[in-house]
């Protein structure tokens, strides 16, 4: 089915190689959706350098980026209409730049450096196309991703604490089923020697420039302990290929880890036998403050617990009526085992029912029943505990770009 605007970019014409800043031209030429898109029946908010439509009763245009909205997971009876994975239409976009055009057909994996067998250069680098990672055996995972900054806006709107930088609420986070190869088996393939410290993945999206200084491409040094647990390079989401504004061809997925490690549009991994470096572990992606080492703290690596309503911020409810309230709630370290919520300002906490079985690679969905008697102003609070003990406090401790807001968010309705 066709969206307002008409078209749905999946298809993306064939281009030669890489093509960076053409991404509006995806739209040219594309066809209507073939897939179960429903139709929305607002017209697309466009993002510069975002390929996929943007109807406004799903995203929240930011900056280069396009946010999740949670009311968007329930329709206008309360019913679900996003299950345990985001659709690739609705999954939230982090884009430093713009969504480049990859031809698939091209398009290689170069690696490359000092911890694979031989050093090959990034001039003479081991190569591999998509049809040859598809060769090796496939794997097929469920992984959130979501942003370090997600719930940045928190910061200055709850604890008065403004920072610079995106301000998502709870949606710079979406899970998906992704599969593809895992990256241990990639690196493997390319001769990785016991050597190895760190691989470095850089994306084909063009170079991120700011204030005057252009810090090239987006890329950023996994540890090799991580590459070889539990990382997936990417070819498919959801069952289908990439789509251009989630990494196609292939990109990394880390999961657990703040999304800035899932590195996109994957052109080349530097594997090597010492520690390396990018503005990505060095100047962003670390926490700097008051709180902190006066150096910065270490890079990212864990996302904290967080837990969101699936209900617009300022709803409207009818008082002396149940309502069911719904809502995920996640963590990067453990599955979410225990959910409480909050109508009275916190001073009284009552169970979720949680309607998933607790698990690590995913967030768990929950639900509690609301009756509020006396129309009013009032704040949902939402708290969540995963695993290993890890819960939500009620004030994030500040950190100078926003980064990892882990506090209970207070979600305001109006009950009329
Ligand atoms: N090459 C590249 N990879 C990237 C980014 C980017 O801008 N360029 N953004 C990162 C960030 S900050 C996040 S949160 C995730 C977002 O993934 P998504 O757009 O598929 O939701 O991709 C990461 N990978
Ligand atoms: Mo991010």
């Amino acid at each position: 089915m066709a969206t307002a605007a008409g078209v749905l970019a999946a298809p993306v014409p064939a281009v030669p190689a890489l093509t960076p800043g053409r991404a509006a031209a995806a739209e040219e030429g594309a066809t209507p959706a073939p897939g179960p898109a429903p139709a929305p029946a607002a017209a697309s908010s466009s993002v510069p350098g975002i390929v996929k439509p943007l109807p406004a009763e799903w995203f929240v245009p930011r900056g280069t980026n396009a946010e999740t909205r949670w009311d968007a997971f329930r329709d206008a009876d309360g019913d679900a209409v996003v299950g345990r994975h985001v659709p690739v239409e609705r999954f939230f976009v982090r884009n430093h730049t713009s969504t480049p055009l990859i031809d698939p057909d091209t398009w290689r994996l170069r690696l490359f450096g000092s911890g694979l067998r031989g050093g090959p250069t990034a001039e003479h680098p081991v190569e591999f196309g998509l049809e040859e990672l598809r060769e090796l055996p496939s794997t097929r995972i469920s992984a959130l991703i979501e942003c370090a900054g997600n719930g940045r806006s928190y910061y200055a709107g709850q604890q008065g604490q403004p920072v610079p930088g995106t301000p998502w609420t709870l949606g710079g986070v979406g899970s998906a089923s992704w599969r593809g190869v895992r990256l241990a088996e990639v690196l493997r393939a390319a001769g990785l020697t016991g050597a190895a410290v760190d691989v470095l993945p850089v994306g084909l999206d063009p170079d991120y420039v700011v204030g005057g200084t252009n810090y090239g491409p987006v890329r950023r040094p996994l540890p090799i302990a991580k590459a070889l647990d539990d990382v997936l390079l990417a070819y498919e989401m959801n069952g289908e290929p990439l789509t251009p504004d989630h990494g196609a061809p292939a990109r990394l997925v880390v999961p657990g880890w703040v999304g800035i490690a899932s590195i996109k549009w994957v052109g080349s991994l530097e594997v090597a036998d010492r520690p390396l470096y990018s503005p990505w572990n060095t100047d962003f992606y670390r926490m700097f403050g008051p709180d902190y080492p006066p150096g910065g703290g270490e890079p990212l690596t864990t996302q904290v617990v967080k837990s969101a309503f699936e209900l617009a911020a300022g709803a409207r409810l009818a008082a002396g009526r149940r309502h069911r309230l719904h809502g995920r709630s996640w963590s990067g370290a453990a599955a979410v085992r225990r959910v409480e919520v909050s109508a009275d300002g916190g001073r009284t906490w009552r169970r979720a029912d949680l309607r998933d079985e607790p698990r690590a690679d995913g967030w768990t969905r929950w639900g509690i029943d609301w009756r509020p008697e006396r129309p009013g102003r009032y704040e949902l609070r939402a708290r969540a505990t995963d695993r290993r003990g890890n819960t939500q406090p009620e004030r994030a401790v500040f950190n100078r770009e926003g980064y990892l807001f882990g506090a209970v968010v207070a979600h305001p309705v109006t009950v009329v």
